[in-house]
């Protein structure tokens, strides 16, 4: 039957390959992309394909099915590995950590949150209250934190544009209790501006489509998008296959749910409308000075802060500086003016957007949990953070992003390697290594102290004095032109296919991305003048006012310079990092199967590239050097006694690891396991299949049996 199976549908697991070569991997990813057969296993990874349709795959039924059960009883599905991650947490008391993984579009979001729906599903079977409030708040937390986190890219309508690490807690009983996001790096260049075809953050669309007339008309709005120069850019902002109006009654219906104020839904808005009027700010010259050109939105402007319109245009239009004896207000240049709105519309809605991630937290922190009366308080940990990048202008964010996905990619390698070999070696099995690309090399290229492209940059950002992002390239191209990894138009001969111009370009794991050098100081400088800092904390509205606590402080108090944007990312990174590595990790792999978002098409090529970046068939292999699947030997031998005489139905061997031989010569399987301390070892999935079938084969007799020992008739 299996075999039956595997020729309709493919191999359900890629080690079951008879040859590992890419063509046969390709050839079974497609044949199940064509079959609706979207998850392949590689071992007790998930590999995902993105089926561009709605499949009937995830209703209660199907959850119901994977409740409880073995990772390899089942065909391939999220839910297992959702399943064998609940159980490792709730049986042996593991944190555990899911991570997904893979590029724009290829489905990770969606994963993320079939992942956590499933949880949901299979906790709190008494119905108790507080749980179930944990679990609404966790899953609504989702629709707002797209709302404001994603937008419609060339590569996703609904894209990603933060990462998101959240921690899900449990009570002994295995019940959530409560949780924490962390989030990374939101996008907020995208405020300000989107590559044609690209949209703002949704939020913007959802408040004019869906937005009463009356509160618009409170905060001067009007329904029209093309009016508004931050959203107008990109694209005409309506899009056919997004239903923004729709959305943002969820939104708020969810925001509601969460627990947040009415008052602080109003101040969401405001903050919002505010945006759009300061994308509006023109600035002019009159009498030799710069000069707003139409005070009417100051006037707004003032009105949304809940401060005066004075206050407003003082703040863009100067800069108080102390000239050590003296405080003095500096009047910007007209350009100065200009990226300084910018700046603050990118710093408000990126203090917005941290925000409401801090009151979600706040609301689902998990307090008042003693382990000595709860018992220990174990963690699921979800991972969707953004794919890898390639875009036609790759700028400072996708930098970012890249690195963050080196570093990934890093973990995985560390991990699945690492913890395979130590398993081995405590169960005395012999180990051979495999070959596979360490992209260590380019974490370092990035990350290391004082000789990385970060430190690098860092340094050129403290220069005083005007530093430019070319002499940030020349003094990259002076400290890394040796480095394998690194290429640009000085190292031109390296790479004779294009002109470098501004650009530098770093050979990534997933490929070879050019950057533009441009914008990267300022980005990484990421500064807003002190005046708008205190013109928040300003407000008389006390929202807006704790958004912004810095803002207390007077000039002279403000001395140290903050961390630049790059090094807290990095930071923030290698916590990540720590993090999943505490935790035991179970991956989910997603691979986008073509560029034009069809349910049909399988498009060789671009798959051929993703299964080779996310080094899956190096993971088969490893897989296939190892043991497929290792299991307690009593586990082994409580689950397949019935399958053989001398064991069924209780065994007078003298431990079960005599008994789990004699179960693995009634099969036939010597060839295919080995045996550990205290764990046996299967090589590959087909004998655990085996077992499996002999095992439902066995149930009906089983039940004949039970009914003649309950009739006395034994
Ligand atoms: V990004 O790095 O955030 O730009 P993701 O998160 O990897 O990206 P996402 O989950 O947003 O991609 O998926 C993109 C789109 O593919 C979704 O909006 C769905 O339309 C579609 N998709 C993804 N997974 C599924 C699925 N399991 N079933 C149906 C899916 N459609
Ligand atoms: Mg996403």
């Amino acid at each position: 039957m299996a075999e039956q199976e595997d020729l309709e549908f493919g191999k359900a697991d890629f080690v079951l390959l008879d040859n590992i070569t890419t063509e046969d991997f390709l050839a079974n990813m497609k044949l199940r992309f064509e079959k609706g057969r979207i998850y392949t296993y590689i071992g007790e990874v998930v590999v995902s394909v993105n089926p561009y349709k709605q499949l009937n795959i995830y209703g209660p039924q199907v959850v119901e099915s994977y409740k409880g059960r073995e990772l390899y009883e089942r065909p391939p599905h999220l839910y297992a590995i959702a399943d064998a991650a609940y159980k490792a947490m709730k049986r042996r008391s593991k944190d555990t950590c899911i991570v997904i993984s893979g590029e724009s579009g290829a489905g990770k979001t969606e994963a993320s949150k079939l992942i956590m729906q499933y949880i949901a599903a299979i906790t709190n079977p008494s119905q108790r209250q507080e749980v179930e409030r944990v679990k609404n708040i966790l899953l609504k937390s989702n629709c707002v934190l797209e709302a404001f986190g994603n937008a419609k890219t060339n590569r996703n309508d609904n894209s990603s544009r933060f990462g998101k690490y959240m921690d899900i807690n449990f009570d002994f009983k295995g019940d959530p209790v409560g949780g924490h996001i962390n989030n990374y790096l939101l996008e907020k260049s995208r405020v300000i501006f989107q590559q044609p075809g690209e949209r703002n953050f949704h939020s913007f669309y959802q408040m004019l489509q869906g937005g009463q007339d009356q509160l618009l008309k409170s905060m001067r709005l009007q329904r029209d998008i093309s009016r508004y120069e931050y959203l107008r850019q990109g694209s005409t902002g309506k899009d056919p296959g997004i239903n923004d109006s729709g959305e943002f009654k969820n939104v708020a219906e969810a925001m509601k749910v969460i627990g947040f104020q009415a008052d602080e839904v109003q101040t969401v808005y405001r903050i919002l409308a505010c945006i759009l009027h300061l994308g509006d700010i023109k600035f002019g010259f009159e009498e030799e000075a710069v000069v707003i050109t139409d005070d009417r939105i100051v006037a707004v402007l003032g009105e949304l802060l809940s401060t005066s319109a004075e206050a407003v245009e003082k703040a863009l239009l100067y800069r108080t500086v102390s000239t050590g004896r003296d405080i003095i207000d500096k009047g910007h240049s007209a350009q100065e003016a200009g990226y300084g709105r910018d700046a603050l519309a990118k710093a408000i809605y990126e203090r917005l957007f941290c925000w409401i991630v801090s009151k979600i937290n706040s609301v689902i922190e998990v307090k008042d949990y003693d382990p000595r009366v709860h018992g220990k308080n174990t963690v699921i940990g979800v991972l969707d953070i953004y794919g890898f990048e390639i875009f036609d202008n790759n700028s400072f964010e996708q930098f970012c992003i890249n690195y963050c996905n080196e570093k990934l990619q890093q973990l995985f390698i560390e991990l699945v390697l690492k913890q395979e070999q130590e398993e081995y070696r405590n169960e005395g099995i012999t180990w051979h290594d495999i070959d596979y690309f360490n992209n260590k090399v380019i974490c370092d290229l990035v990350e290391q102290q004082h000789k990385g492209i970060i430190s690098i940059l860092d340094e050129a950002c403290m220069n005083v004095g005007r530093v430019t992002d070319t002499m940030f390239l020349d003094t990259m191209d002076t400290k890394l032109g040796r480095h394998d990894h690194y290429t640009s138009r000085k190292f031109a001969a390296k790479d004779k296919t294009m002109d470098f111009g501004r650009h530098f370009r770093i050979r990534h794991y997933a490929g070879d991305v050019t950057y533009s050098v441009d914008g990267f100081i300022d980005k990484n400088k990421d500064t807003l003048f002190q005046d708008f800092k205190r013109l928040m904390y300003n407000s008389t509205n006390h929202v807006l006012k704790e958004m912004w606590p810095e803002g207390k402080l007077s000039i002279t108090e403000v001395t140290k310079r903050p961390l630049t944007a790059a090094t807290l990312f990095k930071n923030s990174m290698i916590a990540l990092v720590e993090k999943l590595a505490s935790k035991e990790p179970y991956y989910v792999r997603c691979v986008k199967p073509n560029e034009i978002k069809s349910p049909v098409q399988f498009n060789q090529e671009r798959c051929l590239h993703q299964v080779g970046y996310l080094g899956l068939l190096e993971n088969v292999r490893v897989r296939r050097a190892g043991f497929a699947n290792r299991q307690l030997y009593t586990r082994f031998v409580q689950r397949y006694k019935m399958t053989c005489a001398f064991t069924w139905p209780n065994h007078m061997l003298p431990s079960d690891r005599d008994a789990a031989e004699k179960i693995v010569e009634q099969h036939g399987l010597q060839k295919d396991v080995a045996y550990g301390r205290t764990k046996i070892f299967i090589r590959t999935p087909r004998s655990l299949f085996m077992l499996e079938e002999a095992r439902t084969a066995m149930i009906p007799r089983l039940v004949i049996f039970l009914q003649k020992l309950w009739r006395g008739a034994l």
